[in-house]
């Protein structure tokens, strides 16, 4: 019985060093207003928004001039083949179409959160990121993906993004991962954390982004670490001694 249980306190504390008892990592969704673009709520195969509005909660990111080849807000694709699944989430998608025959610069969505960054903490921002098929035809070519960037503010200091790095073919959501772990100190610490989803403007008109999430866990500091195991090393055999001694 005795060589039972410790053979399982030893095998417990060589695989707590070996993953660095992260124990003490929860994980926490920040707070995003409409992440998933259900408002406005819109019918089936309907577009809903305008030149220079976005989505409720989020604004439009535009770097160039206004005019009637761009417009945001949110499209459902239900009974269309717009996307060949659907909505990733809910019914709505969020939308950057920009039509390119004459103004060549990115635009956007984005959204400044209340949450602001935080010391010692891993922040993941997934988002589905989706190329519109052209498969219904009509008087758009959205032939082509005109390529993205998602990115994560704090303040105006651009500290994570995803550049472009995936290609979904049409009709399809491919989902978008950017990390950033902060440390003990930050220059931007306190600062207000901002979303911003881009579309780069090439070919295809049309880039829908859906199911805006981020997630922020506490990272356990190295020295906090040590003295964890440490603690738990003196616990355990303290423990063993007694089981041995009764
Ligand atoms: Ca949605
Ligand atoms: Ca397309």
């Amino acid at each position: 019985m005795k060589r039972i249980k410790l053979k399982l306190t030893q095998a417990w504390l060589l695989s707590a060093i070996s993953f660095g008892l992260p124990m003490a990592a929860e994980a926490a969704l920040v707070t995003i207003n409409n992440p998933s673009f259900e408002s406005p709520v819109t019918p089936s195969a309907t577009f809903s928004g305008g030149q220079t509005t976005g989505p409720t909660d989020w604004t439009v990111y535009n770097s160039g001039a206004t005019n009637n080849e761009r417009f945001f807000g949110v499209w459902n694709p239900s009974t269309t083949n717009s996307f060949v699944n659907g909505a990733p989430d809910g019914a709505n998608v969020g939308v950057v179409f920009l039509e390119n025959t004459t103004n060549l610069a990115e635009a956007g969505l984005q959204q400044t959160l209340t949450a602001t960054l935080q010391l010692s903490t891993q922040y993941t921002l997934t988002v589905d990121v989706g190329n519109f098929s052209d498969a219904d035809g009509g008087p758009f070519n959205f032939t082509g993906f005109p390529g993205y960037r998602v990115e994560l503010f704090a303040g105006s200091t651009l500290i994570a993004s995803d550049l472009n790095t995936l290609s979904p073919s049409e009709g399809i959501f491919e989902t978008s991962v950017v990390s950033f772990a902060t440390g003990i100190s930050h220059a931007n610490l306190g600062q207000t954390l901002a979303i911003r989803l881009v579309n780069l403007n090439g070919p295809g008109i049309e880039v829908n982004f859906d199911n805006v999430r981020l997630d922020a866990s506490p990272v356990p500091e190295p020295s906090t670490v040590g003295l964890g195991v440490l603690g738990m090393m003196c616990v355990l055999l303290k423990r063993h001694r007694i089981s041995r001694n009764a």
